[in-house]
């Protein structure tokens, strides 16, 4: 597909790498320090064109074979492969990867709350037992009477399922709109268990097996649906219960959050058990005094990339940056320890911190890197691994040897906007409500709402697209909700305050002037897409936006992406219904069978549609264009003046 990636020049300007200045500032000392980042390697290392496409299979030895011609018709794989399964199957594949990777994380998650019901594991344990009984209630179970024991126990069995079901329907197909799951039986895509749905995935796309591309992509919709309303649901739904429900919270974000007379520890990745722990082991009054005895101020605890996301919204923990960033924090020279779990990763971070004399850890059992020293995180006796980083930070900040160079830029922002507050804020204690969302959709003050999530890709230059594509949705009085690294780059821009909404469009200011919120509310880590999914539920349940999430005037973006995750949440986000538009480039050719499945065909059956373009500006027009397709649909297409409810008629509603 064509697309517009930076070119391959020897040396770009770093602020044409990023728009994030912090990082320039580190990619210039990088590159007078001689040491190389992912921004330079992405420079030289020109993309592969024909991958890029997806007109290659390496799935079996005959090959691999390309298709990269003019006429991708005019030539079939050695098998008799057409492109448009080698696209589908290298799709496939893509999906599979994501949605293992997104319920391996949720089912981890899930394995430490069933050890803390049966009081196997001490250090953590239920913060927050409402959202227990919610969560228990959406699947079924009958909470009455029972104890928080008895209920944690009750849905560690239930939810188990989402990945162990080999028939049926997995636990929080329950909470999926009737419209919707009707839609989805019909099509036979509702998933049955985790495990299975990417087993048979993998089976599917393996030579010789599913060669007729609309089948493949049933499976793609039933494995990524797996990771939404499964294993990434469970994840958000278990870290809420076991960590406590996030609220709006103000927080500082960027690479001065670093602190020169402190010691500085990174945690970077995925999973909250390994933050948590480490909360308890920098509040420790034995290593705080160690510290205060190397000369330092204290202990200062920094998140980046998701896991960083769960501690900023759940806890207010500083933020140093997204993904991007990763290396370029560790030339400050001011970390003085980097520990990591899963996900998001990058192998260059050993060289790095190698330069700068940064201890780089590794924590996860299924995480080692090759060159980082390993210490492995066991949720059973969490602190024996995470007090021996602040033991190692510590001696490192003793004996630093490099010049310590901050960037001085902190930004503030109020983030932890979980679907429960969202409700407790739009409709007050009394009557938390998503119907005053709904009534400000319908009277056209707020014209629809927006998911801008996902990653960031040295292809293109940091957070610029996130942040054009949010500034365009907003004045055009789209409502964005965000998470990932897309909501850190959002946060470093400044929008993520109430006073943001001087940058909204008339309608959408109003309302956040009224309930005093930012146009931009950010829901959290990756896995807390699923967040988004329930607001979209609840907007179809109060009622007025149709019966289907498809109906629904909302659109989704992925303006930087670049993991194989971000294609599955792409994936579950149409299959729930959803227009979805990825920036940097697609893994697809145009004017191809397939090309015309994704792009138009899934939104005929009654599911959303994928959309592509890097440019953001674009993007935001696709996405408005598709959000007024909804409201005309709906019959909203015009703006209605709010019509000011008296006494007697608010009685006969409530009455009602
Ligand atoms: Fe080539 Fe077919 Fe083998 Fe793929 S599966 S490498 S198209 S022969
Ligand atoms: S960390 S998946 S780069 S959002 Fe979730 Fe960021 Fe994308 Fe990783």
């Amino acid at each position: 597909m064509e697309k517009k990636t930076p070119t391959a020049k020897k040396v770009v300007k770093s602020r044409d790498l990023t728009s994030c200045e912090a990082t320039a500032q580190m990619l210039d000392k990088a590159r007078n320090d001689g040491v190389e980042l992912a921004f330079d390697r992405a420079v030289t290392m020109r993309a592969c064109p024909i991958g890029a496409d997806s007109a290659c299979c390496k799935h079996c030895a005959m090959g691999p074979c390309r298709l990269n011609s003019n006429n991708p018709y005019d030539r079939v794989g050695v098998c008799g492969a057409t492109i448009d399964t080698i696209m589908a199957r290298n799709f496939g594949r893509m999906v599979a990867a994501g949605s293992a990777c997104h319920n391996d994380h949720g089912m981890v998650m899930l394995e430490v709350f069933g050890d803390v019901a049966k009081g196997i594991i001490k250090d953590y344990s239920i913060k927050d037992p409402i959202k227990l009984k919610d969560v228990a209630g959406s699947v079924g179970i009958d909470v009455e009477g029972k104890s928080v024991t008895e209920i944690a126990l009750e849905l560690y069995e239930e939810l188990k399922l989402t990945y162990t079901q080999v028939e049926g329907e997995i636990p929080f197909a329950r909470r999926v709109p009737k419209a919707t799951l009707e839609t989805w039986r019909k099509l036979g895509i509702v998933p049955r268990g985790a495990m299975r749905e990417v087993m048979e995935l993998l089976s599917r796309t393996h030579m010789g097996v599913d060669q007729e591309y609309k089948n493949i992509v049933k499976q793609c919709s039933r494995a990524a649906l797996a990771d939404g309303w499964g294993g990434s649901m469970v994840a958000t739904e278990i870290g809420d219960i076991l960590f406590g429900t996030p609220s709006p919270v103000q927080i500082e974000v960027n690479m001065g959050v670093l602190k020169e007379n402190q010691v500085n520890i990174i945690i970077h990745g995925h999973e909250p058990n390994l933050f948590e722990s480490m909360i308890g082991s920098v509040q420790t009054p034995s290593l705080i005094k160690a510290a205060t005895e190397a000369g330092a101020d204290g202990l200062n605890l920094v998140g980046m990339c998701c896991s960083g996301l769960e501690m900023t919204s759940r806890h207010g923990i500083p933020h140093a940056g997204n993904f991007s960033s990763t290396e370029a924090v560790l030339v400050t020279g001011a970390v003085d320890a980097m520990a990591v779990d899963i996900q998001c990763i990058q192998q260059g971070l050993v060289k790095v911190a190698e330069c700068y004399g940064t201890h780089l850890f590794t924590t996860n059992p299924r995480c080692h890197i090759e060159g980082a020293q390993h210490l492995d995180f066991h949720e059973h006796d969490p602190k024996s691994c995470t007090d021996e980083v602040v033991i190692k930070a510590i001696s490192r900040f003793k004996n630093r040897k490099h010049p310590v160079q901050i960037p001085k830029i902190v930004n503030k922002g109020v983030h932890g906007f979980s679907y429960e507050y969202i409700n407790y804020m739009l409709g007050g204690t009394f009557r938390a409500s998503y119907a005053p969302l709904n009534d400000n959709i319908i009277n056209g003050r707020i014209r629809g709402v927006a998911g801008v999530v996902g990653c960031n890709n040295p292809r293109v230059k940091q957070d610029w697209v996130h942040v054009e594509l949010v500034k365009e949705l907003i004045k055009n009085d789209v409502l964005v909700l965000q998470t990932g690294c897309s909501q850190v780059a959002l946060a470093k821009a400044g929008l993520t305050v109430p006073e943001a909404a001087l940058f909204a469009g008339p309608g959408l200011k109003e309302v956040c002037e009224t309930v005093g919120m930012p146009p931009v509310l950010g829901l959290g880590a990756c896995v807390d897409n699923t967040r988004i999914l329930i607001a979209a539920t609840e907007m179809v349940k109060v009622g007025g936006l149709g019966d289907s999430l498809a109906d629904l005037p909302v659109a989704g973006a992925a303006p930087e992406w670049m993991s194989e995750k971000a294609i599955t949440i792409g994936q579950y986000f149409v299959a729930s219904g959803v227009f979805t538009v990825f920036g940097v480039t697609f893994p697809i050719l145009k004017e191809t069978k397939f090309y015309n499945h994704l792009f138009e065909e899934l939104e005929q059956q009654g599911l959303g549609k994928w959309g592509f373009t890097p440019d953001p500006y674009e993007m935001a027009s696709l996405m408005i264009a598709h959000i007024d397709k909804k409201r005309k649909a709906l019959g909203i297409d015009k703006a209605r003046e709010r019509k000011l409810v008296d006494m007697a008629t608010r009685r006969a509603m409530e009455a009602a």
